[in-house]
């Protein structure tokens, strides 16, 4: 495990040396499904407490928020995913490089191009320049995540959700608009009709999906927006089946605490799915495994202990556990709560 503090080693308070030997963890296969700030937080925890345990991780991450801008491809829940698990990404804005700037895009900008609304980073747009080259050269997705993986140390493999483009749109009555503009012009305030991911019916999962899904011993849903981060890496063909199927337990990590979403703009797209703003409401929208759903296990936050037993009540275990990933060390315990919550589930 990469500089762990001195940490006790007792699983039943999630604060030990997690996943080390004698964690029951040894050699643990786990899959990730993951977008976002709080899904590339996560994946940290994971990873390190996977690498402690001699395991193998697998992130299979949205790709429903890529853009092409300026000609280059942007994929910005897998370069949140890159720069998180290498360490490099900008612990303040949750997104972009660690120390970047911002010379190219005030240039764009002073020639009339792109969108004040939505600006890259020097460093970032070296990442989305070598992308869309190897693109171009007829590269895969997947191939192309995989080479843009190999520069750091990541400790887990990173998958995209599929090769195929699918965009996560956002209609009003009036107008339609690109996820992207929703969420960083109109900060996902502005209330759509509905969201779409037109196409999702045709694409496939992208290589080693499916493959790492039946293969791994826990699958793990993040504690992302789960109506435009995991929604679409279930929407894809066969994904939620090979959940279904697998022999793994699936736990999830609520994204609620204290009955609001951890990042406030989840909130809108709960509403729009008509889904309750709560642990249970995001539970009930992935569904109880032994009642066609998903879940296995749901980690449900301290402040909402109130719904384990609606949780419960849905078919799900429940493990009521801290949830705020104020450091590492927390989110590591957090990452070995949901492992030893799904694997109690068998
Ligand atoms: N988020 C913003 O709030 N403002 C931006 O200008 C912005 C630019 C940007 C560029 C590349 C990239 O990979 C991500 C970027 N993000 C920006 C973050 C992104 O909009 C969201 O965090 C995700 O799409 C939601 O998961």
């Amino acid at each position: 495990m990469r500089d762990l503090p001195g940490e006790t080693s007792d699983p039943s308070t999630g604060s030990g040396t997690e996943g080390g030997p004698g964690s029951g963890l040894d050699g643990v296969r786990v899959v990730l499904l993951a977008g976002g700030a709080g899904g590339s937080t996560f994946a940290v925890g994971l990873r390190d407490v996977v690498a402690a345990a001699g395991g193998r991780l697998t992130v299979i991450c949205n790709t429903a928020d890529d853009l092409w801008v300026h000609g280059l491809r942007i994929q910005p829940d897998v370069d949140s995913m890159l720069y998180g698990l290498a360490g490099v990404k900008d612990p303040v804005r949750g997104w972009g490089r660690a120390g970047d700037s911002d010379r190219v895009s005030d240039e764009l900008h002073a020639w009339g191009l792109g969108w004040d609304w939505f600006t890259l980073g020097d460093l970032d747009l070296g990442t989305h320049i070598a992308r869309t080259s190897w693109l171009r050269d007829g590269a895969g997705v997947g191939e192309v995540v995989a080479r843009l993986g190999r520069r750091w140390e990541l400790g887990a493999t990173l998958l995209p959700m599929t090769e195929d483009e699918v965009d996560t749109l956002v209609e009003f009555n009036d107008e339609t608009i690109h996820f992207q503009e929703w969420w960083t012009r109109y900060r996902a305030q502005r209330e759509p009709r509905r969201f779409a991911n037109p196409g999702i019916e045709r694409a496939q999962p992208a290589p080693g999906v499916v493959e790492a899904i039946a293969e791994a011993d826990v699958i793990v849903f993040a504690p992302s927006n789960p109506v435009v981060s995991i929604g679409p890496i279930l929407g894809i063909p066969g994904i939620s089946d090979a959940i279904r199927a697998a022999e793994a337990p699936v736990v999830g990590v609520s994204p609620i605490i204290a009955g609001a979403a951890v990042r406030g703009m989840a909130e809108m797209c709960l509403q729009v799915v008509g889904a309750e703003c709560s642990a249970t409401g995001v539970a009930g929208l992935y569904g109880a495994r032994g009642s066609g759903g998903l879940l296995d296990a749901w980690l449900v936050a301290e402040e909402d202990e109130a719904e384990a037993p609606r949780v419960a009540g849905l078919g799900i275990h429940p493990s009521v556990r801290p949830l705020w990933m104020k450091d590492v060390a927390l989110t590591r315990a957090l990452a070995t709560d949901a492992l030893t919550a799904a694997l109690a589930t068998r």
